[in-house]
């Protein structure tokens, strides 16, 4: 298979000085080499690279708290997103800067637990039976810069998700040892993370149904090593399937409910349109909302991104990726002329229903320009809009993606 791979499309330059240049030269001169900046494909998408703690260069969408966004090229290198390239999302800036795992307690109880309890980390590793899968993490907002019309919201492009092995015991077995009462309803979920300045601590919830389905996961593990801290060490929810705003990190309180738990981050905050398309008229709001929940069905090109170049009348093979909302890819087919005609790709190993799906096709492009364009199909037939949707929060973007690229 030859490597298709083309320059970076973005335009990359050094800091030509300024504040940021300074201050970061002040802190760490080693450092000052790698203040990169590149430019997002939207209006206003200037952003700088940074290496936070534990983190390679990524693109700071904000630094109090910090959001980083993946690079895109990235997911080109791998089904697994290294987690030092994985992003980082955070709502409050009271954010942990260092924790003691061996203090790290998790404490059970609510209204509806029998058996309040507290675990440390080692009764987690030793007094549950470990699981272990494959899972996309993905925020909400991924992709919110390419709304049109914009909407208001952290401007991300595609690098607001990941993949990952998770390890760590399933929440039913936790929740089992707290002896729910008939009554439980809901189950809740709050981290280490605190409100400094006000919009409330950010606490999320899921039905028992879902809490007890086995797959949900209090994770310890993050592709073979600690999760980062900036991605919820020691412990974090893993909500397969579901989007991230639920994957609350640093996890340290979990409640039992006999309630629809209504706390701010549930309601209004992460709603959609209570709809089939989870979308409205662009501009319109929504008649009803209801709580975010699964991943629609996305796919993306990474062999060659946006106004990449490819070699004329040679032979490449074009890669990319594919996820859902856990039924598993069944399909995904490409267009090289803009979407007029359609042919099967290749499917790559099957890593789990939670997990990136690779896809590989064909190419061979004639001199001059090509919009190549790449739509999945999960198992329940569910796929991926040609014109995009819209809704006020800038969610669930997936529509089919145009990637323009030139043969030379
Ligand atoms: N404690 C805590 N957990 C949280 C959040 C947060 O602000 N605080 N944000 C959530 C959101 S919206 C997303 S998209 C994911 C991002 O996970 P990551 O930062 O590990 O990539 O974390 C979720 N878990
Ligand atoms: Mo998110």
């Amino acid at each position: 298979m030859t490597d298709n791979r083309t320059p970076h499309p973005l335009r990359r330059r050094l800091l030509a000085g300024g504040a940021g240049a300074l201050a970061a030269a002040a802190f760490s001169p080693g450092s000052f080499a790698q203040a990169a900046s590149l430019e997002l494909p939207f209006a206003n998408g200037r952003r700088n690279l940074v290496a936070y703690p534990e983190k390679r260069p990524l693109i700071v969408l904000t630094s109090r708290p910090p959001q980083l966004e993946t690079p895109f090229e990235v997911f080109n290198d791998g089904l697994v997103t290294p987690n030092d390239a994985f992003f980082v999302r955070y709502h409050n800036a009271g954010i942990p800067t260092s924790i003691d795992a061996d203090k790290h307690v998790i404490k059970i109880g609510g209204n509806a637990a029998g058996k309040p309890y507290e675990l440390t980390l080692a009764d987690l590793r030793t007094q549950f039976k470990p699981i272990e899968y494959l899972a996309v993490n993905q925020c909400s907002g991924n992709s919110r810069g390419h709304f049109a019309p914009r909407v208001t919201g952290g401007q991300l492009s595609n690098g607001a998700m990941g993949n990952a092995r998770w390890v760590g015991v399933a929440l039913k077995d936790v929740l089992a040892r707290a002896e729910p009462k008939n009554g439980a309803r809901e189950v809740t979920f709050n981290g280490l993370d605190l409100a400094l300045f006000g919009g409330g601590d950010f606490v999320k919830s899921i039905n028992m149904n879902h809490a007890m389905d086995g797959e949900v996961m209090i994770a310890y593990q993050m592709n073979g090593a600690d999760i980062p801290l900036l991605n919820g060490y020691p412990v974090k929810l893993i909500v397969p399937g579901y989007y991230g705003t639920y994957w609350v990190k640093h996890l340290s309180e979990i409640e039992l409910v006999d309630q629809t738990f209504e706390g701010f981050w549930m309601k209004p905050a992460y709603r959609i349109p209570d709809n089939d398309c989870a979308c409205v008229e662009p501009g319109a709001a929504p008649a009803a909302t209801r709580p975010i929940g699964r991943f629609n069905v996305r796919s993306f090109i990474t062999s060659v991104q946006d106004g990449g170049r490819l070699r004329a009348g040679q032979s490449t093979v074009v890669r990319g990726i594919a996820f859902d909302g856990g039924q598993g890819i069944r399909e995904v087919a490409y267009s090289s002329d803009g979407g007029q005609s359609w042919r099967g790709a290749r499917l790559g190993a099957d890593m789990g229903r939670y997990s990136f799906r690779e896809f590989t096709f064909g190419l061979t492009p004639a001199k001059g320009r090509h919009d190549l364009r790449v739509r999945a199909w999960n198992r329940s037939g569910q796929s991926q809009p040609l014109q995009a949707l819209w809704q006020p929060a800038g969610y669930m973007r997936n529509v089919v993606e145009s990637v323009q690229i030139t043969a030379v």
